[in-house]
């Protein structure tokens, strides 16, 4: 027969409890002549003392350890531990998300190791394509199980292909990760780094939506009073393409002599354009039916803007003095 475990708070309750055994027999003792009732009083409440510390041994709020160790005090405060925060990027991508889901478009998601179609070829970069200069990568030493190249994405864009040949238009969707380039690190590139782009296509979207959207998304991000504009430039996965600046958030007025927009009170923080007609024919959409815009950015531009930090390189460091500055 194996032994029943003690019930701490039971003993408690019939031996210390305002009517359990030992009270009781402490209340009796008053009925006791007084030279008898002075050594039973003292028994009493050693007997008191004694059960109380191995009760509370019993329900572990005092280790014998405590009891044996009189320098030991488990009162004082504890050692304090470092509590870690988000990192800038990953609180910037957030952000950036907290702004496009407002407007209506899901999250869609995409591999770092793509092969050379989703990356390029699927976006109006044909093999021998000059464009494919601008975004030198790294190559897997590995074909994927179709014989394909794979190498690590340069852009969020396979994203969006991806998200098309998955689903019929119409679509809204974004995704905010990780990018790389062959390039050479300084203040403003680095090999890896990571960007948030968007797609919507529906029927008779216009530059005139995107202007909207870009417009309510950068004065959700940085307040009402910064404007936004559009100048003429060249992506092989949009026609028209377009650069997009922002009024400079730190001097307001492009007046004096700002570091940051060096005076021209403007600040370019994305590309965007509508969906070229050859991108959609690769995802089976009728580019006589449909139509779309896209838009793609760096977070660490937007990080670097948000969090007054001029070189990108302290994004990646992992200096404390800058990590603890975004909590
Ligand atoms: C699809 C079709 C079109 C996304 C776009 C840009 C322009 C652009 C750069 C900004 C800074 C990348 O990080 S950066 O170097 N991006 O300028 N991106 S239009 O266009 C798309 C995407 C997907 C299917």
């Amino acid at each position: 027969m194996s032994a029943k475990p003690l019930d701490a708070e039971a003993l408690e309750l019939r031996y210390l409890g305002r009517k359990g055994e030992l009270a009781l027999l402490l209340r009796d003792l008053k009925d006791i002549p007084l030279e008898e009732r002075k050594p039973l009083g003292a028994l009493g409440n050693a007997a008191k003392a004694d059960l109380e510390a191995k009760l509370a041994e019993l329900k572990g709020a005092a280790p014998a350890a405590a009891a044996a160790a009189p320098g030991l005090d488990l009162t004082l405060p504890g050692q304090p531990f470092p509590k870690g925060s988000l990192h800038p990027l990953t609180h910037t991508m957030n952000r950036l998300a907290e702004g496009f889901l407002k407007l209506g478009f899901t999250m869609a998601d995409s591999p770092l190791v793509e092969d050379d179609y989703h990356n390029f070829e699927a976006l109006n970069f044909p093999q021998y394509h000059p464009a494919r200069d601008m975004q030198d990568t790294f190559y897997v030493d590995a074909k994927d199980a179709a014989g394909k190249f794979l190498l690590l994405r340069t852009h969020t864009s396979n994203a969006q292909i991806r998200a098309m040949e998955k689903q019929e238009p119409p679509i809204r969707v974004f995704h905010t990760g990780r990018v790389f380039r062959s390039e050479a690190v300084d203040a403003s590139h680095s090999f890896a780094f990571h960007q948030i782009e968007g797609l919507y296509v529906d029927k008779g979207v216009s530059m005139a939506d995107l202007k909207w959207t870009v417009d309510a998304f950068m004065k959700d991000l940085f307040g009402s009073g910064v404007k936004t504009r559009f100048n003429p430039s060249y992506f092989p996965f949009v026609e028209p393409g377009a650069e997009v600046d922002m009024s400079c958030v730190f001097c307001k007025s492009g007046a004096g002599r700002c570091p940051v927009c060096k005076g021209s009170g403007w600040l370019e923080v994305m590309g965007a354009g509508l969906v070229h007609p050859n991108v959609l024919k690769s995802c089976k959409y009728d580019p006589e039916k449909w139509s779309g815009f896209a838009f793609g950015a760096g977070i660490e531009r937007f990080a670097m803007l948000l969090y007054g930090i001029s070189d990108m390189r302290m994004l990646y460091e992992n200096d404390l003095r800058v990590l603890k500055q975004v909590q």
